[in-house]
């Protein structure tokens, strides 16, 4: 079937897309533009043309699937000039989305219409691209550079309200949108065309650009495409509109070719490929969540119970003590507070939120929740005493979620007389800002509770991935590899500074030795005493375990890998902490010596590609690309770089089983023995990304 159809209503032609899920522009809806907009041309029986969507949004963009395919006729760039070149007026009526390539067509009519409820952007900066259909051109002359250089640069859509205050849009409806579209076009007949190309572009004094260049060097360390949205939006000043477009349509080139927008497209599918669970379609039953109950009022409790106010649910919070509790309340509201403060929700809000909080004083109030989120400290036995408890006062079919990060969810099951209602949900500190869910499946977990747990991180705003069950489950497991790695280091000589610095300027959003003191050496030393199944290697994790013997348990004592003054959170290097793996390396007869940036990001990011390939060989994953959406979402892995499995294709999976050898050879077979996958993989030719669903 045409995506795109063209019907006249009396003096006006309407052509509708229709191209679900988004409206994308894929090349049979270019083609079917222009086949329309020169037969509504040709139509004498039409002195004006509505170009509108059927379902659920306007225009959300180019098709991102294209962009790895040779781009094919008629381009876009091209499409929207034909519609900007129609010599009768032409009406966009926007409804749901105008993003990227949507709203330069939208640019491209003469007069924009948009739904009260729509929002319009220009995200492409996400996607590591800049708008390549002139939106760089055309969005300057309609809102000025200062406005433009903000949308293109954080790639955040704005309201239809705002659209409308900054001269994006013309009109704002709250009615029907077609009536009112035609309306509109029926009003325009007379003024006639009017070309967005044709307007000035307001001249800005040189600092506004120095300030976002300023701003993208700060926040957009690295990055490939800020540059040129920055670059294309001076041309759209200093040059004409035609040379503005040949210099965009060059640059958006060069950022679709660019390994980071292979990256960012890589990381934007395989999120939403991660809802995609085998056994789980739309007719898989799922269970009503009103209330919540959340475990455990410490800094994590606190901001699972944040999240879930914010999203609507009833929260009750449980503390073992009254102090606790109050505590716990305490931090509730400062994090809405902080919200309020930061701009990211009203007063209102914050109030409507709260009036949904209660505290829980005792287990037996928890009788009538649907969901108890466990959030208590990380130990067995008194995670079990947690379960029992719940097993006892729960009602019937309610979901027991456990936030374990490492340990067993079968073991916790096996508390209760009710093992399938239980799952464990894997929350990230902080759990009101960070996007990752790990979704941890029991053995007896049943397929309506792991269904209505992908549907609860939904309305958390989360990415919920679905883990198998294994110490660690995706992301600990893998961290345990990495952080190994970064342990041997800093025996071998590579100080905590020097091996911080060098992967973040590789795109780690913080150090492994940062990030050690931030989450506190004392929770990993504790989950390291516990654990029966560690290796056998008195270098195994040394340093950390001598730190947090010593009672150097990170930024809440002052001391850690770093030294912290005046209650800072900026971390020094510390001479002592130097000397202190100086003398163990020798007493541990490790010889120091200096070690290379490339041997350091190969060892800590080959870690986690071996670590990968094992998590999926045990079948912990269902595919490559949903440990990459846990590395980037919850680990700070640069999402410029898809993830690590994704980055080990990009390198070539060959390559990195050549290095994995060469370490095995240098370093033994104890850590460094290739996983048969990558060895498989490597002789196949093949990638992470062929493999699995
Ligand atoms: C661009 O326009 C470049 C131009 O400047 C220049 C070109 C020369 N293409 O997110 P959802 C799929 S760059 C292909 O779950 P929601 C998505 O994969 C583009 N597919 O829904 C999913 O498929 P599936 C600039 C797309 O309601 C399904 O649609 N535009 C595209 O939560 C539903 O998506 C953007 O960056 C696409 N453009 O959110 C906008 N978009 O069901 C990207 C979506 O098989 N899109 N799909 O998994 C979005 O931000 C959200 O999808 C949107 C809807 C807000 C629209």
């Amino acid at each position: 079937m045409n995506p795109v159809s063209l019907k006249r209503h009396g003096a006006v032609s309407v052509i509708t897309i229709d191209n679900p899920p988004v409206n994308a522009l894929s090349q049979p809806v270019r083609e079917g533009l222009i086949d329309c907009f020169d037969a509504a041309e040709a139509d004498r029986a039409s002195s004006a043309v509505v170009l509108i969507c059927a379902g659920r949004t306007f225009i959300a963009g180019a098709d991102i699937r294209e962009f790895d395919c040779p781009p094919e006729e008629p381009h876009l760039p091209d499409v929207v000039s034909r519609i900007e070149a129609t010599a009768k007026p032409v009406v966009a009526a926007i409804h749901g989305t105008a993003l990227g390539g949507g709203l330069e067509v939208a640019m491209g009519c003469h007069y924009r219409l948009a739904d009260r409820d729509s929002t319009l952007g220009l995200p492409e900066v996400k996607l590591g691209l800049l708008p390549g259909a002139s939106g760089t051109q055309r969005l300057p002359r309609l809102v000025g550079v200062e406005r433009a250089l903000e949308m293109m640069l954080s790639g955040e859509p704005v309201t239809a309200d705002a659209a409308l205050d900054a001269g994006l849009i013309d009109k704002v409806t709250a009615k029907d949108l077609l009536p009112e579209a035609l309306s509109y076009a029926r009003e325009v007949i007379k003024p006639g065309p009017r070309r967005v190309r044709d307007l000035a572009v307001v001249p800005v004094s040189d600092a506004v650009f120095a300030t976002a260049r300023k701003r993208i060097a700060e926040k957009a360390r690295g990055l490939f495409s800020p540059e040129r949205i920055l670059r294309a939006a001076e041309l759209s000043v200093q040059a004409g509109f035609d040379d503005g477009v040949a210099a965009e349509r060059r640059f958006f080139q060069e950022c679709r070719e660019s390994p980071q927008s292979q990256g960012l497209r890589h990381a934007f599918f395989a999120e939403r490929n991660a809802a995609r669970v085998p056994g789980i379609d739309k007719e898989t039953p799922v269970r009503k969540i009103e209330s919540i109950a959340v475990i455990g009022a410490g800094t994590m409790g606190a901001g699972i119970a944040c999240n879930c106010l914010t999203a609507g649910f009833r929260v009750r919070l449980l503390d073992k003590d009254e102090a606790g509790l109050l505590r716990g309340a305490a931090t509730v509201r400062n994090l809405f507070e902080g919200g309020v403060a930061r701009g990211k929700i009203t007063e209102r809000e914050m109030e409507a939120s709260l009036q949904r909080f209660q505290t829980a004083p005792d287990f037996s109030d928890l009788s009538d929740v649907d969901l108890v989120i466990e959030a208590v400290f990380e130990n067995m036995a008194i995670k079990k005493e947690v379960f029992a408890r719940l097993d006892h006062v729960c009602r019937q079919g309610a979901i027991l979620a456990t936030n374990t990060s490492t340990l067993d969810v079968d073991e916790i099951a096996q508390a209760t007389s009710r093992p399938q209602d239980v799952i464990g949900l894997h929350f990230f500190s902080p759990a009101h800002v960070m996007r990752l869910l790990e979704i941890v499946r029991g053995a007896r977990t049943s397929v309506d509770v792991l269904a209505t747990a992908l549907n609860l991180a939904r309305k958390l705003r989360k990415v919920g991935v679905v883990a198998g069950n294994c110490f660690g489950f995706v992301g600990n497991r893998m961290l345990y590899s990495y952080g190994r790695e970064n342990q041997l280091l800093l025996l071998e000589g590579a100080a905590p500074e020097y091996i911080d610095r060098v992967l973040t300027d590789w795109g780690m959003a913080m150090g492994p030795n940062a990030v050690g003191d931030l989450a506190g050496l004392d929770v990993g030393y504790k989950v390291r005493q516990e654990r029966k199944d560690l290796p056998d290697d008195p270098r195994f994790y040394r340093i950390a375990d001598m730190l947090a013997e010593l009672g150097r348990f990170g930024q809440k004592t002052g001391q850690g890998m770093y030294r912290y003054v005046d209650g800072s959170r900026e971390p020094l290097p510390d001479p002592e902490v130097k000397t202190l793996i100086r003398d163990e390396a020798r007493r541990l007869g490790v010889p120091q010596r200096a070690i290379s940036e490339t041997e350091i990001i190969e060892r800590c990011i080959y870690a986690l590609v071996t670590e990968g390939a094992r998590v999926l060989e045990d079948g912990i994953s269902h595919r490559a690309s949903d440990i990459d959406v846990v590395w980037v979402n919850g680990y700070g892995f640069p999402r410029h770089r898809g993830g690590p499995l994704n980055f080990a294709d990009t390198t070539g999976v060959k390559e990195v089983y050549r290095t994995v050898r060469k370490f095995e050879q240098r370093f033994g077979p104890e850590y460094w023995r290739p996983p048969e996958l990558l060895r498989k993989l490597a002789e196949e030719n093949g990638r992470f990304g062929d493999i699995g669903l």
